[in-house]
């Protein structure tokens, strides 16, 4: 099958991730809304036309039970592509469990060796939309990024927002920040939806900075690099043992130091959807009616620059539907 085409495949997986962990919003259980998502994204790759390996994934084969790295999904039949995976079932896992804005669930897909193997480890990131390419720099600091950005587009530092993760390991990213006069949006968690608000134009938020999950960093330059945005990225190690899985991951010859562009972290012909669970920068979140529900999806290709969102309605009575148990029940029954 076609990668043009593919891509309008991958959208049905994040749908069904996200229709499976909505319905456990607000629930208060991390766990589950993450394991009603893995469970979905499972099943509906089966139904996909390529041969998959997950990059960026839940973590390694004996701590996580599935799409786990170096997991295969897809139908492996004659014929279909070998691709790379990055995917995130639930990015944001306790802005569903805790019904907060900016979860979704998402897959990034390139041929072999597009991703950067990433350790899950901290990233320090800055990204921001089209006309910053080439002017970001994440040595410089927040200050001068802030600088360039609003020289870039004629404004005011005033004018600028700047959106960061709250925690306490950000005080000094959002001291500096304070103190050129620009404006902070603060979010609990899930800086890949960040990324993504940076690029669309009426999101109210021009840049990111701040310390993420290196995963998310990956799915983010994925979003960039089909939107045309920029990123960099630094590994943060806190402990040796942070360098020891960075080296086995990366290899031994890596400079795990090194700032990592847009293009390290996420090239070649890239394929993205990201589907929202609660409605956040760029997303709509589930929203279930009798029989059905409603879906907000972003569908694009690094290739053409392609970006859709996709409205889909889905009808319960109609649909093979995904449970934790298998496409049996009723989809409505999902997380009851
Ligand atoms: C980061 C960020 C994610 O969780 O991984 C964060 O990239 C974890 O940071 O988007 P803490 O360890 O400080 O909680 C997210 O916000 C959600 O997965």
């Amino acid at each position: 099958m076609q990668e043009r085409n593919l891509a309008l495949e991958l959208v049905r997986v994040t749908e069904a991730a996200s229709i499976a962990c909505a319905r456990s919003m607000g629930q208060g259980n991390p766990t589950r809304s993450d394991q009603l998502a893995v469970n979905a994204m499972r099943a509906a790759f089966d139904a996909l036309h390529i041969s998959g390996t997950v990059v960026i994934g839940e973590g390694e084969r004996d701590e996580a039970p599935m799409l786990f790295i170096g997991e295969e999904v897809g139908r492996w039949a004659d014929g279909d592509r070998k691709m790379d995976i990055a995917l995130d079932p639930l990015e944001g896992t306790n802005l569903c469990a805790y019904g907060r804005p900016g979860a979704l669930s998402v897959i990034a897909m390139a041929p072999h060796g597009c991703f950067l193997n990433a350790p899950d480890i901290y990233m320090n990131k800055v990204a921001a939309g089209p006309d910053s390419r080439g002017i970001i720099d994440i040595t410089v600091g927040p200050q001068e990024n802030l600088r360039r950005l609003a020289q870039a587009r004629g404004l005011e530092v005033e004018d600028l927002t700047a959106i960061v993760l709250d925690r306490p390991r950000h005080e000094e990213i959002i001291a500096e920040i304070r103190s050129v006069g620009a404006r902070i949006r603060l979010i609990e968690d899930g800086d890949v939806d960040a990324a993504i608000a940076t690029c669309k134009p009426d999101s109210g938020i021009d840049i990111l900075f701040g310390i993420g999950g290196a995963p998310e960093g990956v799915l983010a330059a994925a979003a960039m690099q089909c939107m045309g945005g920029d990123i960099q990225g630094q590994l943060m190690f806190y402990k040796d043992e942070e360098r020891k899985r960075a080296r086995k991951i990366m290899g031994d010859d890596a400079d795990i130091e090194a700032v990592l562009t847009r293009d390290d972290l996420a090239h070649g012909d890239i394929l993205f959807a990201a589907t929202g669970v609660t409605a956040g920068g760029m997303l709509e979140g589930v929203r279930f009616f009798a029989d059905g529900c409603r879906t907000h999806s972003l569908v694009m290709r690094s290739k053409s620059g392609t970006v859709r969102t996709i409205e889909a309605v889905h009808n319960f009575e109609q649909k093979p539907h995904y449970t934790s148990e298998g496409f049996h029940q009723k989809m409505k029954s999902v997380g009851k």
